[in-house]
């Protein structure tokens, strides 16, 4: 042990080191072996939690999908899947990332650098994204219904949907930064600030000068500001940034590092026994910035958190060993770091924040609990009646604990912090609770989100799903009530009761979402609403439709080959759930139009022809004779 490591009174049994890390490092390379999995002591349902067809649910479970790039909507307890709402995938029903709203969404957050290298492969947008964590904006603590954001690792972006239409309004590349993992809003007093994390490290200016040579190497910290959707500012730190989380104060907010060594490799990366938190103060990198304390890089101000830098931008507070979650608990104390390769949760007080920042206080003194509550701790959730839930992702359980017994046995009190372990299948990563991440956390349901599902369902081929399940929470006993597979991934998710989510039925007519299609149309002196009307603009055409079940308002229209043709189709039924569509027969060209919504779509008419063009959202018994021509008169020779 190191003088330092002995002077910040670490103790080391819970460590894992030497030849116990490689075996647990072996067992998650192999994504648990099998004899780490127990059977589940549970019945199979309980009466807990049940919906009734035609009741519905208490809460809104609003899930990240991570691989497949879009957003999910769940009814809580019922686990029905309500809703699919892409956001950086593209989406053959909704026609995301093919409508000109939509592409509008999806490229105008993009980088010059990035649209270039799109250009360069004849696309206008990323059609993938990995979607892994989701959070509503707050209001002193509480979801307050206005937004969700959610991040996308692969190609470090951040998005936001609008609760009341349920659909993304800004999509925005994070610059300098790469692979946006964790995400979280500000808590306090409301979500003025998006913070990202930066997983992936690399040079300072990423512009292939520097390549092989990770000591030029660096990561950044992104606060965005929530409401414009653009960079407030970033903070350049030493190691590589994992999950992040805020306190319920506006003072302080933080990231764990599982590579705190910058390490390139496998064995370089859990090399030392001790990784950090960050602990980033806002107060202070505001002043920072305000005082000119930052240097520019690709048009965001960037300050210099790294360690060694003596500001008080921030603190590194040591953690075993390569740490991943990253909870605040409603008891707004406690903040929560699962200790991945450690069977160890780190909770620091964050109150004592203010000594280690101003009075020189060791870092370490912030931590108050370090309990061992088995293998594989990832993720902590909360019920508001202080206890804590914690993934074990190699034990295949959760585990239930009480914060502050755990600070008690640290202090040196003859107390068991543990309450209860409840097996899930299996291997689970996050999990969450009823509004477990506000102070309004209740204690009455509980979500295991698993990473692996082997033989809990019919075999479907080397691919299988995930499993999610759902406790009831009732007292120290959870109690199993569903168990599902899903499609990639049950990341993450958060449950909102449903007081607290107010969508529209139908769109206004106004709404911000086809803005450029109203100015075009009035440019072109038709009627968005209820025109029919085909413009010729040289050999850009503009096709003006609306739908009323079961037709559209133009029955045929004609283009010449090679003409850019624009289709404008609105929906002008009145009517919930009464939603439209236009697919392009044999021109990969389809959308969704909700009730009182316009959506366009562009493409280029090259195949002379009859195309039968038709609505795909089935709207009406006559909803296949909803179906109109597009003639395409060939090139004169
Ligand atoms: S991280 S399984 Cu991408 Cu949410 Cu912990
Ligand atoms: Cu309109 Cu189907
Ligand atoms: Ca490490």
């Amino acid at each position: 042990m190191s003088s330092s490591e002995e002077r910040s009174g670490i103790s080391r049994r819970g460590v894992l080191a030497g030849p116990a890390k490689l075996a647990l490092l072996a067992g998650a390379a192999m994504g648990g072996a099998g004899a780490l999995i127990s059977s589940s002591s549970q019945p199979a349902r309980a009466a807990g939690g049940e919906i009734k067809p035609g009741e519905l649910d208490e809460y809104y479970g609003f899930w990240s999908s991570g691989q497949t790039g879009e957003l999910r909507i769940l009814g809580i307890p019922s686990m029905r899947e309500l809703m699919r709402v892409p956001v950086f995938n593209r989406c053959s029903a909704t026609g995301w990332g093919q409508t000109n709203e939509s592409l509008k969404i999806l490229t105008e957050g993009l980088s010059e650098k990035t649209k270039k290298y799109l250009a360069a492969n004849g696309k206008k947008t990323h059609d993938n994204g990995d979607l892994h964590h989701v959070h509503m904006s707050f209001t002193e603590g509480k979801y307050d219904g206005r937004y969700l954001f959610m991040n996308d690792k692969a190609n470090t972006r951040v998005a936001r949907v609008r609760c009341d239409v349920m659909k993304p309004d800004k999509i925005i590349e994070i610059p300098n930064a790469k692979a946006i993992h964790g995400m979280r809003p500000q808590k306090w007093p409301r979500t003025n600030y998006v913070f990202a994390n930066g997983e992936d490290e690399g040079p300072m200016v990423n512009d292939g000068k520097i390549l092989d040579d990770p000591s030029q190497y660096v990561n950044f910290y992104t606060a965005i500001n929530a409401d414009e959707m653009t960079i407030a500012w970033q903070v350049m730190v030493t190691g590589n940034l994992d999950n992040t989380d805020a306190d319920y104060d506006g003072k302080y907010a933080f990231s764990t590092s599982y590579n705190s060594e910058m390490g390139m490799t496998l064995a370089d990366m859990t090399a030392s026994d001790l990784d950090h938190v960050v602990v980033f103060n806002i107060a202070e990198i505001e002043k920072g910035i305000a005082a000119g304390d930052y240097r520019e890089l690709n048009g965001v101000k960037v300050i210099d958190g790294r360690k060694g830098q003596n500001k008080n931008y921030t603190r590194y507070i040591p953690i075993p060993n390569n740490p991943h979650g990253c909870n605040m608990a409603p008891d707004r104390i406690h903040l929560c770091i699962g200790g991945k390769l450690s069977p160890t949760v780190s909770v620091i007080d964050v109150r004592k924040l203010d000594a280690v920042f101003y009075d020189g206080a060791d870092p370490r003194s912030a931590v108050v609990a370090e309990p061992q509550l088995g293998l594989g701790p990832l993720h902590t959730a909360f019920d508001g009646q202080g206890n804590a839930y914690t993934t074990l992702f190699l034990d295949s359980q959760v585990v239930q604990w009480n914060i502050e017994k755990a600070v008690r046995a640290y202090a040196g009190e003859n107390v068991d912090p543990i309450l209860s372990k409840t097996d899930v299948h299996y291997q689970p990563g996050h999990n969450s609770t009823s509004e477990g991440e506000t102070l309004d956390a209740k204690a009455d349901y509980y979500i295991s989100m698993n990473k692996f599902s082997k033989d809990r369902f019919l075999n479907v081929g080397p691919l299988k799903p995930e499993n999610e399940q759902l406790f009831t929470i009732d007292g120290n006993r959870l109690t199993l009530v569903h168990d599902g597979p899903t499609f990639a991934e049950p990341h993450d998710s958060i449950l909102v009761h449903r007081s607290k989510v107010n969508p529209v039925h139908v769109w206004d007519r106004k709404d911000p979402m086809w803005e450029d299609a109203r100015k075009q149309a009035e440019a072109d002196g038709v009627d968005l609403d209820w025109g029919a009307d085909v413009i010729r603009d040289g050999n850009k055409v503009r096709v003006y439709m609306h739908s009323v079940a079961p037709a559209f308002s133009l029955e045929k229209f004609t283009v010449k080959e090679g003409d850019e043709v624009t289709i404008y189709v609105t929906n002008m039924d009145d009517v919930e759930d009464l939603t439209h569509g236009f697919c392009m027969g044999d021109h990969g060209v389809a959308m969704e139009v909700a009730p009182q919504a316009t959506a366009s779509v562009t493409f280029t008419a090259a195949k002379p022809g009859v195309y039968w063009y038709y609505c795909q959202w089935f709207c009406h018994a006559l909803h296949m004779e909803m179906r109109g021509r597009m003639f395409v008169e060939p090139k004169a020779a």
